[in-house]
């Protein structure tokens, strides 16, 4: 085996360990929304296929605003539900729709499409 072999083999095994860190790892732990102006911990959400981030690390105890985005026309996600904190919204393609709410309590809350199809989870630190 050349060196050349052994560094391309190296680089290679190098890569498939970071997309599965990246695709794993990163993706089980959220996105951390972040505090703004407004003194809101706010997070962008697109809505398209599911939820982009599906996942977001706020912290209990400072208001949250997701904004979400909706980027399709199917009916599916015309709704989004966030039963742990009775919220709802309507979500009109192409607007910007703000929700927010207050994580007083650490622990895992769902949001979802009215249909549960697509899932998203609220991380309360
Ligand atoms: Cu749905």
């Amino acid at each position: 085996m050349s060196t050349d072999r052994i560094i391309v083999d190296v680089v290679g095994l190098g890569l498939i360990g970071f997309i599965v860190w990246f695709f794993w790892l990163v993706k089980t732990k959220g996105v951390r929304a972040s505090l703004s102006s407004g003194g809101y911990q706010e997070q962008m959400v697109l809505v398209k296929g599911g939820y982009t981030p599906d996942v977001i690390v706020v912290e209990r105890g400072t208001p949250v605003r997701l904004n979400f985005v909706r980027r399709e026309s199917e009916a599916c996600s015309e709704m989004v539900l966030l039963p742990a904190f009775h919220k709802s919204a309507h979500l009109p393609q192409g607007q910007v729709v703000p929700v927010e709410f207050m994580p007083n309590e650490p622990g895992e809350y769902e949001f979802a499409c009215q249909m549960g199809m697509f899932r998203g989870r609220i991380l309360v630190e």
